[in-house]
């Protein structure tokens, strides 16, 4: 019998049992809610070292035959098919404990940034325009007029340094159409999002978002070794200074060459490859994005004295992008400038511009996806894997 607390063997014989309570004990299909009462005798042969010897069952809810899944064989089955019953798929330890590792990450992070004296907010999920480009807006009908569901936090949470917060962070789900069927990308995924006021650069940024990560994966691999459960093959070790590579320097390594472009998964995989050999990393930043790559990321702040570098990264787990973030434009008229280079129209951003206007402190931050951090920590080879019901273009259900 399985349950929150774990497995405990139930043994019953034949001989001197009463009929209908063996039957019940081993007609009953698989994964039912029994109530068992017994004793408990020792038992050597027993995983737990005792055994329940039932005196009394009862079923409470029968489970249908077949079960579509299988909870304790060892088949593998599609992943569409453990989505699709996902309730039962969820009932396996090893996809409960990818989610106990997800909740205590999250509690991780919210401690280092308690520690560091940054205020948790939740900004709005239905906006009037998007941040992140029109492609993977998701339009909503809102009383007839229309509306858009938040690709990111990224306007408001400038506009809260705007405010005078200083330091802020959000835990919270982001929208996107993404129309690609990757391993990497969902329609609805949670955001860990901060923006830190009075920066001086780029690396005053990447520091906070270094020390922050470091904290949480740390104390997950610290809960986890005090309770003496074993962490997922592969945990990276987050302990040494995580390696900060010029975007030039990778394009390098990449043999690239010609006018920058961004990196696409290949390439980052690739450099994944590239740093563990040269540095033995699994975290790295790649830094100093050239402003023409970022050039539709209007809130980019280029450097003052390299206007074709922003102050822009990447952090990547071993080939995989977790976070990307930089330092803003917080001068109203660049800033503006911006927004019409991207080709927008800044009159939709009354209400972002307006937060330039009075005093905006100069401020950076990250945005950094919590499902693809799960799924390279857990070593799951898909995304879909780290969230409970995720959400894709062909996926709505359960
Ligand atoms: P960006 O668009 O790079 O930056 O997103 C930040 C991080 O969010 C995660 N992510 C996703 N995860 C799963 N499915 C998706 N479709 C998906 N899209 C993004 C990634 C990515 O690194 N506003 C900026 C951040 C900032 O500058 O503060 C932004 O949204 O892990």
């Amino acid at each position: 019998m399985r349950d929150g607390a774990g497995t405990t063997q139930i043994t019953v014989k034949k001989e001197g049992t009463d009929p209908a309570l063996f039957r019940c004990l081993t007609e009953t299909p698989r994964e039912s809610v029994v109530e068992v009462v017994g004793s408990l005798r020792r038992s050597s042969r027993a995983h737990r070292g005792f055994e329940v010897v039932p005196s009394s069952a009862e079923v409470i809810a029968p489970a249908d035959v077949p079960l579509p899944l299988g909870v304790v064989d060892r088949v593998n089955v599609e992943l569409d098919t453990r989505l699709n019953h996902r309730v039962l798929d969820l009932r396996k330890p090893a996809v409960r404990e990818v989610f106990e590792i997800r909740a205590a990450l999250l509690a991780g992070f919210r401690e280092a940034f308690a520690r560091r004296g940054y205020l948790e907010v939740e900004t709005p999920k239905i906006l009037r325009q998007g941040a992140e480009g029109g492609a993977t807006l998701f339009p909503i009908d809102y009383f007839g007029g229309r509306a858009f569901l938040a690709q990111s936090p990224q306007l408001y949470k400038q506009m809260l340094i705007g405010a005078g917060f200083e330091r802020v962070f959000e835990i919270a789900p982001a929208f996107r159409a993404e129309p690609s069927d990757t391993v990497r990308h969902l329609t609805e995924f949670t955001s860990l999002d901060a923006e830190v006021g009075y920066v001086s650069g780029p690396a005053d940024v990447i520091d906070e978002l270094e020390a922050v990560v470091r904290h949480a994966v740390g104390a997950v691999a610290e809960r986890w070794s005090a309770a003496g459960r074993p962490l997922p093959a592969g945990w990276p070790d987050v302990a040494a200074p995580f390696p900060r590579i010029p975007f030039r320097e990778a394009a390098e390594w990449l043999g690239r060459s010609g006018p920058p472009r961004d990196f696409g998964t290949d390439d980052e995989r690739a450099l994944g490859e590239i740093v563990d050999r040269k540095f033995g990393a699994p975290m790295y930043f790649l830094t100093e994005y050239p402003s023409a790559v970022k050039a539709s990321t209007f809130y980019a702040r280029r450097l003052d004295d390299r206007p074709d570098v922003t102050g822009y990264f990447d952090l990547d787990l071993r080939g995989l992008e977790i976070a990307s973030g930089g330092l803003r434009e917080h001068r109203r008229d660049r800033l503006e400038a911006n927004v019409r280079a991207a080709g927008l129209d800044p009159a939709s951003f009354a209400g972002y511009l307006e937060a330039f206007r009075y005093g905006m402190p100069p401020h950076g931050g990250w945005g950094l996806g919590i499902d693809r951090l799960v799924q390279s920590l857990c070593g799951l080879s898909n995304v879909r894997e780290a969230r409970l019901f995720p959400r894709d273009r062909y996926r709505l259900e359960p």
